[in-house]
């Protein structure tokens, strides 16, 4: 099984979500064809990693079905890893996960951290596949409400923790777990800043850590107009995500998730030969 804490890293997971209504690429690569050829180019562009959604987890959008999900990520997944591209499938379904690991996944991104479905564990746990924890508190429609913190680095350290444990008693390896805060998933754009401050202090659980700012709402509100409007999604953002993550790389991130892979590539290859130390190394 593909060993991603080989990857020469940083890693770059380049996005590549398959449904009619995520936040930022919504409806583009609905397509299967457009699909699987904007997965060939993220590749091309450095991506190690492609990550398949067919679930949007914007803030408020509704759940599609198990069946819908399958059908839009399966056929993708099966020919981006004929063309040998490396894919992770983003779902918090152990039947989805499960499904795109046979069609060629070699790791799961579960932005419930395991919370969603209590199989998920177990497939991953048989599979032996890399299994990305992200920090979650509750399904879109709510996650909002429960953006409520005294210590927003200590709790969602606290709460990583718990699902590494859960995991690691579920019987998945230490050296398939990654982590990652899950920014804007039950999170203000204070608390995203405040966890980025502090990388150091989930990087301190001891496992690679997985940075996804890409796009995300709290950058369209930093980079508001005048008038207060933020700036919108698509293209717009692009620049400060490659800015956050490339914080987040010096920070010690193992890794980053982003929507427009070349630029962040390009940043980070900057950031590796300017010699600049990491603040932090990866575990
Ligand atoms: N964010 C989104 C989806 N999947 N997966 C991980 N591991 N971390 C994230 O922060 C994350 C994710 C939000 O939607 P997008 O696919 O449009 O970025």
């Amino acid at each position: 099984m593909t060993d991603l804490h080989a990857l020469q890293g940083p890693v770059v997971m380049g996005i590549l979500n398959v449904t009619p209504d995520s936040f930022s690429d919504g409806g583009r690569y609905a397509d299967r064809d457009a699909a699987v050829a904007h997965g060939v180019a993220m590749r091309a562009d450095g991506a190690a990693l492609v990550d398949v959604g067919g679930e949007s987890t914007r803030p408020g959008a509704a759940r599609v079905d198990a069946e819908e999900e399958s059908r839009r990520v399966l056929p993708v997944i099966r020919e981006l890893a004929a063309a040998g591209v490396l894919v992770s499938i983003d779902t918090t379904r152990a039947s989805v996960a499960a499904a795109a690991i046979a069609a060629g996944a070699v790791a799961v991104n579960d932005v419930s951290g395991g919370l969603a479905d209590p199989e998920m564990a177990k497939v991953v746990a048989a599979e032996g596949v890399p299994w990305v924890l992200m920090h979650w508190r509750g399904h879109s429609q709510r996650m909002q409400q429960l953006a409520v913190y005294g210590d927003v680095v200590a709790e969602v350290r606290a709460e990583l923790s718990r699902r590494v444990d859960d995991a690691l008693a579920a019987g998945v390896a230490a050296d398939k777990i990654i982590i990652d805060p899950g920014l804007g998933f039950a999170k203000d754009a204070a608390h995203n800043w405040e966890l980025t401050r502090h990388l150091g202090a989930l990087l301190s659980l001891g496992f690679p850590l997985l940075f996804a700012s890409s796009r995300k709402s709290y950058l369209g509100s930093l980079l508001a107009g005048p008038d207060g409007t933020p700036r919108p999604a698509g293209g717009q953002r692009d620049a400060a995500t490659v800015a956050t993550s490339v914080l987040a790389v010096a920070a010690g991130a193992w890794g980053v998730r982003v929507h427009q892979v070349r630029d962040t590539v390009d940043a980070i290859a900057v950031w590796k030969a300017s010699g600049a130390p990491r603040l932090r190394e990866t575990a």
